[in-house]
């Protein structure tokens, strides 16, 4: 009796949870109200399964429960049982799946007037392409990933010249256009998914992945990685702003293209020692969590760093020289940055970067990133 009760408990209390938890979907801000029904339909047709699931069991325990002198009766076929059973578990997997099959379909087959921008995804950020005035967006190459080009674009495509280069985890959309989202990534599996617009597609290295929505709700809407992509999967976050289209044009022509982007580089020269540093922090992976321009990922930023005073989490301060460098890529949670968690940044010993590498990186950062 008490198992039984027990179990009807479990049944109860997981519907009533269901149905008073404040965790429900966020507003959606997309036209993909279709996926929201697909997951509801599949909400009830399991919520009603484990339902009845639950109560026969409870049944079960009660009706069958042990009583002096009572025997079990063996019965090993019922083919009516067996019969209906198959027939209503196939209508229940068919009315999960079915609904899917057509949003899906609809979900990779983007309207003629769908705009195209691309999302590149890498440890641990986004950054985004539109095309330019040609409407096309120029080819590119993994071989041309670099520093000064930060989406790999092809020097020989002049489709990629007027290509509007957001180098930056935040962008913004116009409401009511529809877009095709294409993907990339730079190393290893992401998935781009914004959770108010019902959206995500995975970006896998080598291919590009698409799917198509239209932003229907000025707002702002956090970007996450939804899949496991290295050690600091969680902080790869960025925001999609949707627009009225007068506030999306005026940001819009604030950002620069390929041409602008690559001319503006003032090709700063740098000793030979800090251009090897460069590289180092480059193929290191540095680049990954430290920017140069300010904006902060996942460390904090090397603009400024150089010979200036940084807060420790402690609350003192340090002064930021060869000496603190050093300790911060061998022994990084020694002293931790103010606003950052220990742990966060890789230990590099010498097997990795070497204390040559680490002369270089300090030539650069001393170049690079004095104030
Ligand atoms: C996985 C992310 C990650 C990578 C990769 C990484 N760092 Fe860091 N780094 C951090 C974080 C987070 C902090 C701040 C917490 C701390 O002090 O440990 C930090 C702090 C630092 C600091 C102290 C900065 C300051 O503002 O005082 C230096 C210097 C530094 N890193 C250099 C490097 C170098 C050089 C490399 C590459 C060889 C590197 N980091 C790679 C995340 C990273
Ligand atoms: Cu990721």
């Amino acid at each position: 009796m008490a198992v039984a009760i027990f179990l009807l408990i479990i049944v109860v209390g997981s519907v009533v949870f269901t149905f008073w938890s404040p965790w429900w979907f966020s507003e959606i801000a997309s036209n993909w109200g279709g996926i929201d029904t697909t997951v509801l339909i599949t909400f009830w047709v399991c919520g009603a399964v484990f339902v009845a699931i639950g109560v026969f069991m409870a049944y079960c325990t009660w009706k069958y429960r042990h009583r002096e002198g009572a025997r079990a009766d063996y019965q090993p076929e019922n083919a009516r049982l067996e019969w209906w059973l198959t027939v209503i578990t196939t209508i229940g997997v068919v009315a999960m799946l079915a609904p899917g099959l057509i949003v899906w379909d609809d979900y990779v087959n983007p309207p003629d007037e769908a705009l195209e921008f691309e999302v590149l995804s890498q440890q641990w950020t986004w950054k985004f392409r539109f095309p330019g005035a040609d409407g096309v967006l120029g080819t590119v190459d993994v071989a041309n990933l670099s520093l000064d080009n930060p989406f790999g674009m092809r020097e020989d495509d002049p489709a990629g010249e007027d290509d509007v280069l957001v180098n930056s985890a935040e962008v913004h959309l116009p409401i009511g256009q529809p877009f095709k989202v294409l993907l990339r990534s730079r190393d290893v599996l992401h998935d781009f998914f914004v959770p108010e617009f019902r959206a995500k597609m995975d970006s896998v290295p080598g291919m590009v992945t698409y799917f198509w929505f239209t932003p229907t709700k000025i707002g702002q809407y956090q970007i996450i990685c939804a899949e496991l992509c290295g050690m600091s999967h969680h902080t790869m976050r960025g925001w999609v702003h949707v627009d009225t289209e007068e506030d999306f044009a005026a940001w819009f022509a604030n950002q620069p293209t390929w041409a602008e982007m690559r001319d503006g580089v003032t090709r700063k020269v740098y000793t030979a020692l800090a251009q090897r540093g460069r590289q180092v922090a480059e193929s290191s992976g540095c680049l990954a969590c430290h920017t140069l321009d300010g904006t902060k990922v996942v460390g904090p930023t090397w603009q400024g760093l150089w010979g200036g005073e940084q807060t420790l989490a402690d609350g003192s301060k340090v002064m930021v020289d060869e000496a603190y460098v050093i300790e911060s890529v061998r022994e990084p949670n020694a002293k931790v940055v103010e606003g950052f968690a220990p742990g966060t940044m890789i230990t590099y010993g010498a097997d990795v970067v070497s204390d040559d590498d680490l002369e270089a990186l300090i030539a650069f950062l001393r170049e690079d990133a004095a104030p």
